[in-house]
């Protein structure tokens, strides 16, 4: 397979500020020469588009903060998904915060829409990304994009790169999740997303859920974009994230996921996010990042 990667170091979606370093720190983990180990080839690995530091920008509307800069950087980065995805090759985007995933949506929104092929999301997550400007308590973006990718919330991001929704909520799948704000849980379950939340994976066991998941997807989609936000593992894990939650997933639950996920050849697009390297222990949250990358890239043990 033909992998694409693109850095995409942009913070302004949270508060805590430095997974913009993310991309170095997963690079500097070797995930080219990981890939590449698996036999894939790296077609192209480039920041597609230069982002000022965080310190460079101005926030704008406290109810949306650092809009424009975000809406921009997504616009372009939706434009390089498109291509690599058109092209065959694999799009993997390394954030970054969460809110990235506003252009690796709308770029696989896009190519699902013309090639009318149903986008299933695996949006794996200790939270839920489901706000809107109205019911954000925070006013950051990375806590908006999947709701914006479904259709709800400002006009500037649900009509990103192209007008309407990228993504159907009833194709996307939670996992991992563990902390939602009261307004968002609302809209979720509006929505009609699914969701496997840490109680039902204690209630029931990884592996059931695993096979949920898949069947979820077998019935649910032709080709699936998997959304990895480092913050769904537990912090003992991979304590480099900018939102650390406890009772997270392990590290063995997540790679079992990645490769189970790989099994179902559904899989055509990713993004791993929120790796921040000022508050990780000798970059051992961006190494599990490539770990989970070379296990949803088809690496197995035996
Ligand atoms: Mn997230």
């Amino acid at each position: 397979m033909n992998v694409s990667i693109f850095e995409m170091p942009l913070d302004f979606g949270a508060s805590r500020h430095g997974s913009d370093m993310g991309p170095s720190a997963i690079r500097l983990a070797g995930i080219r020469e990981k890939i590449e180990s698996l036999g894939h080839t790296i077609n192209s690995y480039m920041t597609p588009i230069s982002i000022n530091p965080q310190e460079y920008e101005s926030v704008g509307n406290p109810r949306a903060k650092y809009l424009e800069p975000i809406t921009k950087a997504c616009q372009t980065l939706a434009g390089e998904v498109y291509h690599t995805a058109e092209s065959g090759d694999f799009p993997l985007v390394l954030g970054g915060d969460h809110s990235i995933a506003l252009g690796s949506l709308a770029g696989m929104g896009r190519f699902a829409k013309e090639k009318h092929k149903r986008l299933g999301v695996l949006y794996v997550d200790a939270h839920g990304d489901f706000n809107t400007d109205e019911t954000s308590p925070s006013g950051n973006i990375h806590g908006e994009c999947l709701a914006a990718s479904c259709g709800y919330g400002l006009k500037e991001l649900t009509d990103l790169y192209y007008e309407g929704v990228k993504i159907e909520p009833q194709n996307v799948c939670f996992v991992g999740t563990r902390d939602l704000d009261s307004g968002e849980r609302e809209l979720m379950k509006k929505a009609g997303v699914t969701v496997f939340s840490m109680s039902d994976i204690e209630r029931h066991g990884f592996p059931a859920i695993v096979k949920k998941i898949i069947v979820f997807f077998k019935s649910h989609a032709d080709i699936v974009h998997v959304s990895f936000d480092m913050d769904v593992l537990d912090p003992m894990f991979a304590p480099g994230t900018g939102i650390p939650l406890p009772a997270g997933l392990t590290n063995r639950e997540a790679l079992l996921l990645m490769e189970e996920m790989a099994d179902t050849g559904l899989v055509r697009s990713a993004e791993i996010v929120e790796v921040n390297p000022v508050l990780d222990v000798r970059n051992q949250t961006a190494i599990l990042a490539v770990s989970l990358a070379a296990r949803l890239l088809g690496e197995k043990i035996y």
